[in-house]
């Protein structure tokens, strides 16, 4: 694992099962998950010149992983600030509650696959960064 300089952010490196039919890749709590998963959803045929995110969570943690493609994330806890690009499928990205999220730079291929620990909550969304901003400065 390797932590990020954003907060409850962290990238693990995924245990490849590998064999003469090719790979395969399994995720549980044994191996590292932090959660239990309450809903899985998938996010792909996001236009290059298309950006996705731009909200953060107040409850919610994620594990993000690159199916195909990439995609370029932004992450943001209020005071640091992380940009990487997101394309090995044998990486899941961790992302925690109280994080500013961006993605850009879609390739057409692109298929993000996300575990999140709660069902969809559209009130666990903060979709203004100055709102963000304000909520974090005010819990520190
Ligand atoms: C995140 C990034 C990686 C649902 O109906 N159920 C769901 O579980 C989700 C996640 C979304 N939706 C609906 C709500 C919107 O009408 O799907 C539409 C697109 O959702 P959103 O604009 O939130 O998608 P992204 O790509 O901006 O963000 C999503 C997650 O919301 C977010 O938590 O971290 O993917």
């Amino acid at each position: 694992m390797s932590e990020l300089s954003v907060s409850g952010c962290s990238l693990f490196e995924l245990d490849v099962k590998g064999d003469e039919l090719g790979s395969l890749v399994a995720i549980e709590r044994a191996t590292g998950l932090p959660f239990d998963i309450q809903r899985a959803y998938y996010i792909f045929g996001t236009r290059a010149d298309q950006s996705r995110g731009f909200h953060a969570h107040r409850d919610l943690q994620q594990w993000v992983i690159c199916l195909a493609g990439s995609c370029t994330f932004r992450l943001d806890d209020g005071s640091n600030v992380s940009e990487f690009l997101l394309d090995r499928r044998d990486t899941a990205l961790q992302i925690g509650s109280w994080v500013w999220r961006e993605m850009h730079n879609f390739s057409p291929d692109c298929v993000l696959l996300v575990l999140a620990s709660a069902p969809y909550s559209p009130t666990d969304y903060i979709r203004d960064y100055d709102e963000f901003c304000a909520e974090v400065r005010h819990q520190s």
